[in-house]
């Protein structure tokens, strides 16, 4: 881990920033994941779509498998102008700079996938994103995700008993401890590359993630156990660095604006067409054990409040009401 955050500083100082009225302009982006991940497969679309509509004079780099640290690195890079100018966020792995964007990603949020597309395909999130802009110079250009959140673990979690006293390590923001806190595990926040090693060695029994990051970080060979509370359908942020974004020019502003919303919509149709066949592939390869939560609807009753009371902490209620109603 070290050395990972050794050669994050590295890139972060020796980065090309990207530069509007040269001849070049070289945008780069940060993946967790192989190119096999819908995350990956969106800004590699990002890519396509910018340089058919500009040309030769842009390139791009693409640091895959977590080379540059994870999303609590990137968020950093995004927020100061360096290393990187784009990448797919986690809105809870953003809360250090912007308290109300993890709103978006909180657990049981959505209904299922038809309330998460109604969502997505309104405006409805607009002023969360114009918070992010204002708070940490980080501009959404699109949506990818469309994962569904399970519970992954070493031993099985199959009902409230079960579930009381989990330790499972959670996002940072402080809304998912909340939540996890409310349904009686016990969280922790423990960033992502930490996780695999914090099961394997016992210091956590689990953690929550969906079917393609499972798949491909091969979480399934720690944490073998898939408990389907569907606790989260996964909006993920196409954000691009305000600092980047402000420095081209205008018609490759208005191309990338174009692109975002075209690579991520394209992300969302794989990753949530691909889903429930991942979990199947997982499965069928004796990786994972599936079952379902003999009291989801608990676990439900439980969040409500949790989430009324963050949104109205944040002035957000009536955010939060408009979310709902979609
Ligand atoms: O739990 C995490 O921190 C990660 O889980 C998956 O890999 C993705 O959803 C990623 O965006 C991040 O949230």
């Amino acid at each position: 881990f070290a050395g990972v955050k050794y050669t994050a500083m590295a890139a972060a100082l020796t980065a090309i920033t990207a530069t509007a009225g040269s001849a070049e302009i070289t945008l780069r982006a940060a993946s967790l994941f192989d190119e096999n991940h819908a995350y990956t497969k969106t800004l590699r679309e990002f890519e396509r779509l910018v340089g058919e509509a500009y040309g030769d004079e842009i390139s791009f780099e693409m640091h895959l498998n977590g080379e540059l640290g994870d999303e609590s690195d990137f968020v950093t890079f995004l927020q100061q102008g360096v290393a990187i100018d784009y990448a797919v966020m986690a809105p809870s792995n953003m809360a250090v700079f912007a308290p109300s964007i993890p709103l978006m990603d909180m657990p049981f949020l959505f209904r299922d996938l038809d309330h998460w597309n109604a969502v997505l395909s309104s405006d409805v999130l607009k002023p969360l994103e114009d918070k992010l802009y204002e708070a940490a110079d980080i501009k959404v250009i699109g949506y990818a995700g469309g994962g569904t959140r399970n519970l992954a673990s070493a031993e099985p979690i199959t009902n409230m008993d079960e579930l009381g006293g989990h330790k499972m390590r959670v996002m940072g923001a402080p809304i998912q401890a909340k939540i996890f806190s409310a349904i009686t595990a016990a969280p922790s926040a423990i960033a992502y590359n930490e996780v695999y090693n914090a099961i394997q060695t016992g210091v956590i029994a689990g953690f929550e993630n969906e079917a393609a990051s499972i798949q491909n970080l091969k979480f399934y060979e720690v944490a073998p156990n898939i408990t389907l509370t569907k606790h989260a359908i996964t909006v993920r942020p196409l954000v691009m660095s305000g600092k980047t974004f402000r420095k081209l020019p205008e018609d490759l502003q208005a191309i990338v604006l174009e692109a975002g919303l075209a690579a991520g919509a394209a992300g969302r149709e794989i990753e949530s067409s691909e889903d429930a066949l991942k979990l199947q592939q997982m499965a069928d390869a004796g990786q994972i054990t599936v079952s379902e939560f003999a009291q989801r609807d608990k676990l439900l009753e439980l969040s409500i409040p949790v989430q009324d009371a963050y949104a109205a902490e944040l002035g957000a209620t009536d955010l939060l009401t408009a979310i709902r109603a979609k």
